[in-house]
């Protein structure tokens, strides 16, 4: 049976394509478009074009829950015209088709109930108490009206370098929130710009932690070409760190999560180029690759891999033996695999680990398999009796037999106390030596004679047990 070796590969196939996923395009192809929004680019939507009226929304497939922290960052364009509008809105909503309204809503507006949003707002509207410079504002519920209570924070200029952000360029935009805290931040050309602290789940969504997440847009009388680019930003939302398995001797990419910047890899060892986001690497062994790179605005960003090399042959050892382990009746016995850590061990009751607890004779069976290859060790475990028994005499001529005088027996004996006397009563011998006496004493061949012995030991079955009597030393 080797399907293990095919599944293995596909496992392997799909961790990749998972850590690709994962890590530079995360984002991608994930969002539900809604109005005049089109994906623009593999990483970029445009929400709208420079025409009148129009109306967006992009929200992200996958539902976030606010219970959890997240880190998102992205790219947003607003157009070159600074006598244009209308802006664009991040949103956190329950929807994944809600659409709001145009011109001074910005896509967003009172259909958004409830909901918790950031306007980047491009075009004064005297109405909703906004000013000339572009702006942003943290807003509840599809308010725009910064008089409003629903305003929750700001407004204030969205850059804190400039009054215009039509200016044609992509501004990196960072939001994160601390789910411990319950505070939200936002960031605008790299700087923080407006946070908020409020427990969002319970006061605006009544307790429901799970959004969908994402933006709206609009054009009113005024028009821009208005945009959003997930690159080189990515959400790091999702945890970075991952164990990669792969087969001796195969290749695999790297993949960190801002495409295109400089990394540094630690180590470089193995590496295809240590200072590209995503070498090729053809390690021989277990490895942890990390890799680090700073973005424009200066966040560090780290990328672990844990590389997984599995043997295509399993090696291994057993403790004890397994051909010729016995059992004695009683007896408990360990069944040991020492092998790879990268390798799993089940044995024939589905139990898993390296080791298996008997207690009766029997077959046993072991499969020890790792992602690429896998192999059956067979066991047959015996019983025997465990009777320990004193021999009478032996011959300490170094021929190889009964060289020694000890316990006797099929199975393991554990000698507790071990003494041996002359005839005159003197200690010959007096050690817990497993091999037993070897007819010296003191360094020296004791004669041909008969000597007395004590000996205390436990049995293959845990028993302690005393023996003593004479045995004949002959040479
Ligand atoms: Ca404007
Ligand atoms: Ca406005
Ligand atoms: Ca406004
Ligand atoms: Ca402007």
């Amino acid at each position: 049976m080797n399907f293990p070796k095919l599944s293995s590969k596909l496992i392997s196939t799909f961790i990749l394509l998972l850590a690709v996923f994962f890590f530079t395009t995360e984002v991608k192809g994930q969002f539900i478009i809604n109005g005049t929004a089109f994906q623009s680019a593999p990483d970029c939507y445009q929400l709208t074009p420079a025409a009148p009226g129009s109306i967006a929304s992009i929200w992200n497939e996958d539902q976030i829950s606010l219970s959890n922290s997240f880190d998102l960052r992205f790219n947003m364009n607003f157009g070159c015209t600074d006598i244009g509008a209308d802006g664009m809105v991040f949103v956190l909503q329950t929807s994944p088709t809600a659409l709001g309204q145009s011109g001074g809503d910005i896509g967003y507006g009172a259909s958004f109930n409830p909901s918790f949003a950031v306007e980047f707002d491009t075009y004064n509207n005297i109405v909703n108490a906004d000013f000339d410079a572009d702006h942003i504002a943290i807003l509840r519920n599809g308010n725009v009206d910064h008089n409003h209570p629903n305003n929750l924070a700001g407004p204030i200029n969205a850059s804190a370098m400039a009054a215009n952000i039509e200016d044609c360029n992509y501004h990196p935009v960072q939001i994160t929130w601390d789910a411990d805290n319950m505070l939200l931040e936002v960031f605008f050309d790299c700087t923080l710009r407006l946070s908020y602290t409020g427990d969002i789940i319970n006061d605006i969504f009544g307790g429901d932690a799970m959004v969908y997440w994402g933006f709206t847009g609009s054009t009113g009388g005024k028009t821009n070409v208005q945009s959003i680019c997930f690159y080189p930003y990515v959400s790091t939302m999702l945890a970075s760190n991952q164990d990669i398995s792969i087969c001796e001797g195969e290749d695999i990419q790297l993949t960190g999560s801002i495409a295109n910047a400089d990394y540094t890899w630690n180590p470089s060892t193995g590496l295809s180029d240590p200072n590209i986001f995503n070498p090729m690497v053809s390690p021989t062994e277990n490895i942890t690759y990390i890799g680090t790179t700073i973005d424009e605005c200066g966040n560090e960003f780290i990328d672990t891999f844990n590389i997984i090399v599995n043997s295509l042959e399993i090696n291994y050892e057993l403790q004890p033996a397994f051909s010729d382990t016995t059992i004695c009746d009683g007896e408990v016995l360990d069944l040991m695999v020492q092998t790879s850590s990268n390798n799993s061990i089940v044995w024939q009751d589905g139990s898993m680990g390296n080791s298996f607890t008997i207690a009766q004779p029997g077959f046993y069976e072991a499969v020890i398999s790792n992602d690429c290859s896998t192999t059956t060790v067979n066991l047959e475990v015996g019983s025997t009796d465990c009777v320990v028994s004193m021999p009478n005499a032996f011959t300490p001529d170094g021929d190889g037999v009964n060289d020694f005088f000890g316990p006797v027996s099929t199975s393991d004996v554990d000698i507790l106390q071990f003494k041996i006397f002359n005839r005159w009563g003197e200690v010959v011998f007096n050690e817990i030596s497993q091999q037993g006496w070897d007819g010296t004493s003191e360094g020296k061949a004791a004669p041909s004679d008969v000597y007395v012995y004590t000996v205390e030991i436990i049995n293959g079955n845990g028993t302690r047990e005393f023996f003593s009597g004479d045995v004949t030393l002959i040479r």
